[in-house]
């Protein structure tokens, strides 16, 4: 009776003593919502509760100057990018929120639509009134920025970057440089209007930044570069694609080198990879199975090969990566969470015995002796 309760209570101390690190990892994220959203909420109640900062001057809400026309606050910019939230995670997740978002968006459209016939229809009454005195410029007291060509170079760079997160490859880590080195030239030219306002301070008279010229070399090299990544990925996408598809089924004669798999009965290499009828065979097999390689000790051809890697730990993500006798990768495999089987094609490897590694847990290796 003591022992049991002895028992108990030393297996309540081994959950936090010796903790299952998965579940807890795993719930890293959430708890790095909850903080996010008690952060949030502090800060939300700071604001909510926080008194005038500032005595003498009010804030004053913004009039426009005389002959100016301002047209009044709207709801619909706000609404609407809340709508295109939803539509963007409909488009990756999949399911109601893209039909949400374009409910939102639509109807945001049509109020904002209204919103703006209101507004253009008080300026049509007042036309013969109000509009009298026509301007070249601003009015006076009024300061506009010049133009810039900016906001067309984010929104193309953004465009690559939309189209990267896609397709993946080079092309978007060209949206990322186009949009970086867009939001670089903001920043200077936001830094040179503000060194223009300081001046005015002095001198009383708010000039603008010289007007920029059509970017074209930006552009230019812009262009090429999409044009790279764009060859540079159909170029490798293309032939490894077709290689998987013809080489898999080409190869069987091949593969029939026997393989015995140290510390581990199955055959591998034999076309059936951990006995699952449909899995894809490679020339020879890797598993990966209680995080490391049950088969420690396998054979290929020399030259070009298949390794069919099967990954069978849940939701842990291997690789096979082989390594030269200096160290470096003479083979890169893409790691891959469990269970799943995948087919890597190896290209060029001379004849020899080389180690292979998981580059996610080092601690897992093998041999391939290469023939
Ligand atoms: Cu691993």
């Amino acid at each position: 009776m003591l022992e049991q309760l002895w028992n108990s209570i030393l297996d309540v101390v081994s959950q936090f003593v010796i903790p299952d690190w998965e579940a807890l990892i795993a719930l890293i994220p959430v708890g790095l919502l909850v903080v996010i959203v008690i952060w949030l909420i502090l800060l939300v109640r700071r604001f909510a509760t926080a008194g005038p900062t500032r005595r003498g001057k009010a804030r004053r809400a913004p009039t426009a100057p005389a002959h100016v026309h301002m047209p009044g606050g709207s709801w619909a910019p706000i609404v609407v990018a809340f709508g295109a939230f939803f539509v963007f995670w409909g488009l990756v997740v999949g399911g109601g929120a893209l039909w949400i978002g374009v409910a939102i968006l639509a109807l945001t459209l049509l109020v904002w639509g209204r919103e703006a016939l209101r507004d253009y229809d008080t300026v049509a009454d007042r036309r013969e009134t109000a509009l009298t005195v026509v301007h070249a410029g601003p009015p006076p007291g009024v300061h506009m920025p010049g133009p810039s060509f900016r906001p067309i170079l984010a929104a193309l760079g953004v465009a690559v970057l939309f189209y990267g997160l896609v397709f993946g490859g080079w092309l978007l880590a060209v949206g990322v440089l186009l949009t970086v080195v867009t939001l670089l030239g903001w920043l200077v030219d936001a830094r040179r209007e503000y060194v223009k306002v300081v001046e005015a301070e002095t001198t009383g008279h708010l000039e603008n930044i010289p007007e920029p010229r059509w970017p074209r070399r930006l552009l230019w090299v812009g262009a090429l570069l999409v044009a790279l990544a764009v060859i540079f990925d159909m170029g490798v996408i293309t032939p490894r694609g077709g290689e998987t598809a013809a080489g898999g089924p080409g190869e069987p004669p091949a593969s029939g080198a026997p393989e015995g798999p140290v510390g581990s009965g199955e055959p591998a290499g034999s076309g059936e990879p951990g006995g699952s009828g449909d899995a894809p065979a490679g020339d020879t097999t890797v598993v990966a199975e209680g995080v490391q390689f049950t088969t420690q000790d396998v054979k290929a051809p020399a030259g070009d090969f298949t390794i069919a890697f099967d990954n069978r730990d849940v939701g842990t993500p291997h690789d096979v990566d082989i390594l030269g006798d200096d160290g470096s990768k003479v083979f890169d495999g893409e790691a891959f969470p469990g269970p799943e089987v995948r087919v890597y094609d190896v290209t060029g490897v001379e004849a020899g015995s080389y180690e292979f590694v998981c580059s996610v847990h080092p601690d897992m290796t093998g041999t391939i002796t290469v023939e």
